[in-house]
């Protein structure tokens, strides 16, 4: 009830009366403050707070990948030791997978998904600040190791035994282990957090089939992150127990299996592969549609595509295993099963070609992304097909072939669409918008500079050079080639550069960008930019799948939510009928203080199994703090 109470009511502001609007702004809003900052659940501060670091951290997994180009850059090289250059691969590669690709995706999320569903924030906000803590915690521990000399050095798959206590000696792969649970806790966390804003919280209207093909790619995303994540955890929690208290569960001599470590890292690692990928899905589909005003071929094709992904990635891990010496019946299943995945590959495709081809496309940076996509993916998909079959993959198993194939993949599949679309989302998170100009220069020279310096890596890998070696005698001949691949990295750098200084540039001096600079139809576009602390002024009420392309009528909403407190809709799982009203919980820094808490404990955890025991405590005292009921309006309910 809203009667008794002084002040301005839901009524007054669906009247358009500022003060009810300026109360609204102040239920919702962050104070500033550093205490404010860290308390803060607003899933779009989280957001980009979350996208800003994951660049962080690849600016820095970038930097090591030029150590590495400087070092294989002429045979014979001393600027970086073996020991050295292991540990630089092993951190830039764990670096690239587990602090950037998936990271950069899911805070993609955190920040689009409320918006694109018509919401007012995401599930469980507080979860959602403690998963960006845990997040910044695990990169850190990761970086300050090299730092300090003591990183990783068994490779991003980290390999038992080489990561076993017998030839891993130190605390190097404890630390490698330990980041990893950083990382999944923070990634688990918010597949949880996806799962529930797309299930419960659309707006009234959005049934099933009206949910943006972005926030469709997330929620597949979002299962595989809760199925695959769980067996690497596993995997690196076996491992510290190995090495920390002396079980064997990857030790044969004594019951344990080697081969246990391939089939749980590999059931993970190659969902992880479509964890990074279907976003960029969703990305390409969502920026496709707007620039060529089309809604996009095929909607039904396109989610069932995605599903298909998402199953089928859990069928073909073994073909990471083909030389371990399985049985060649599961190596044929295994064949066939990666090839199929191109089908829905395929299907995607052909929806996107489709699009173009009914509507008149216009080739701004984000599109220009897309075709560079395009044509990479393509290469990488084809070179995945040849890795796919056990001959072939035999002859080129840890060479460059293998280096190449999977930075087409992964950079042509994931880095793309995503810089396209930090181009394409920018002005909707500042207000402003990226230069067009520095945009087709940051381009050309990714574009460019990625093809001079990985296409030849195919080259260098059939004629037998090794992954992982930090160098190579010069009576073979590979000499050229690198050389010539290490340059090219240059232009590779040069482009992102101009990326990162174009961000940099565009958030003070960019132009103003309005609420829909480029005329898109989904949600997130509806209010100004960026976006006012509550979302929404009113929650929308959807009637179609392009609810911002209804000709001639402002967008009917749904009044009543209370001003004075944070109201959300929430709704039925497959028609997006409102079920009920929640509040949303309020500003805290419980969230902080435990990812403190438990940071302390699991990296006390790399030197005593007992700090399991003692640094719960901490944990136990600031998860009591985060759930303690205050009796303010928001804890009501
Ligand atoms: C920015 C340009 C990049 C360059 C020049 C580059 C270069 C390299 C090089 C030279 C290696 C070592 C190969 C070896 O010795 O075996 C490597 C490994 C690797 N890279 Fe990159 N890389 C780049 C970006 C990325 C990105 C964006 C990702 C992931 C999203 C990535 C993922 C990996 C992985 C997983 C490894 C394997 C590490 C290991 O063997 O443990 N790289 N990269
Ligand atoms: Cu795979």
């Amino acid at each position: 009830m809203t009667g008794d109470r002084k002040g301005p009511s839901p009524a007054d502001l669906a009247a358009g009366n500022e003060e009810a609007e300026a109360v609204l702004r102040r239920t919702w809003a962050t104070p500033s403050g550093l205490l404010a900052a860290l308390s803060t659940v607003d899933h779009k501060i989280i957001g980009r707070r979350y996208i800003a670091t994951a660049f962080v951290f690849m600016m820095l997994g970038g930097v090591l990948a030029l150590a590495m180009r400087i070092q294989l850059a002429f045979p014979e090289s001393r600027f970086i030791s073996a020991d050295r250059y292991n540990e630089i691969f092993t951190v830039h590669g764990s670096n690239m997978m587990f602090l950037f690709a998936v990271p950069v995706m899911e805070a993609m999320a955190v920040y689009l998904v409320p918006l694109m569903v018509g919401t007012r924030n995401i599930a469980f906000p507080r979860l959602n600040a403690f998963s960006y803590w845990i997040f910044l915690a695990g990169g850190l521990l990761l970086w300050i190791s090299l730092a300090l000399d003591t990183a990783p050095d068994v490779g991003w798959f980290a390999y038992v035994p080489l990561s076993g206590p017998q030839y891993g000696p130190g605390k190097r792969a404890d630390i490698w282990a330990q980041m990893i649970t950083f990382t999944e806790v923070s990634a688990l966390a918010v597949a949880v957090e996806i799962v529930v804003t797309v299930f419960k919280l659309r707006a009234p209207g959005m049934w099933l089939d009206r949910i943006p093909i972005f926030v469709w790619s997330m929620l597949v995303t979002a299962f595989l992150v809760i199925m695959a994540m769980p067996a690497i955890m596993l995997a690196s929690s076996s491992l510290i127990l190995d090495r920390l208290v002396g079980t064997q569960f990857f030790n044969p001599a004594e019951g344990g299996d080697v081969l246990l470590w391939q089939h749980l890292f590999w059931f993970f690692g190659h969902p992880e592969v479509y964890i990074i990928f279907l976003p960029a899905v969703g990305m390409v589909s969502a920026m496709i549609s707007t620039f060529t005003q089309r809604p996009t071929f095929g909607y039904l094709p396109l989610v069932l595509a995605m599903i298909a992904t998402g199953v089928l990635a859990f069928g073909l891990w073994v073909h990471h295993m083909f030389v371990a010496g399985l049985p060649r019946v599961g190596s044929s299943f295994f064949t066939a099963s990666s090839m199929a995945i191109a089908i829905p590959a395929g299907t995607q495709i052909f929806c996107w070609l489709a699009t173009l081809w009914d509507g008149r496309p216009v080739f701004k940076v984000p599109m220009l992304f897309i075709i560079g996509f395009l044509i990479t993916f393509v290469i990488g998909g084809l070179t995945g097909v040849m890795v796919a079959s056990v001959p072939f993959d035999t002859q080129v198993h840890d060479t460059y072939f293998v280096v190449a194939h999977f930075h087409y993949v992964l950079i042509g599949g994931s880095v793309f669409p995503l810089i396209g679309a930090i181009y394409y989302w920018f002005p909707k998170m500042t207000g402003r918008m990226m230069s067009e100009r520095l945009g087709r220069w940051a381009f050309g020279l990714i574009f460019i500079g990625f093809h001079l310096t990985f296409f030849p890596m195919h080259i260098l890998g059939l004629q037998g050079m090794p992954r992982r070696v930090y160098t190579y005698p010069p009576e073979l001949p590979w000499a050229g080639l690198n050389l010539f691949v290490s340059l090219s990295s240059a232009i590779l750098a040069a482009g992102f550069l101009v990326f990162f200084i174009d961000v940099l540039r565009s958030f003070r001096d960019g132009p103003p960008a309005g609420a829909n600079p480029w005329n898109a139809s989904t949600l997130e576009w509806a209010m100004p930019s960026p976006p006012p602390p509550y979302n929404f002024r009113h929650i929308p009420v959807v009637e179609s799948r392009e609810p911002l392309w209804t000709p001639g009528e402002t967008l009917p909403v749904a009044t009543g939510l209370r001003l004075d407190r944070r109201e959300l809709i929430v709704s039925s799982v497959t028609s997006g009928d409102p079920e009920a009203r929640e509040s949303s919980p309020a500003d805290s820094i419980w969230p902080f203080l435990a990812a403190i808490a438990t940071s302390i404990m699991l990296i006390a955890s790399i030197f005593s199994p007992w700090a399991v025991i003692w640094g719960a405590i901490p944990v136990a005292i600031t998860l009591t703090g985060w759930f303690w009921p205050k009796q303010t309006p928001e804890d009501e309910s």
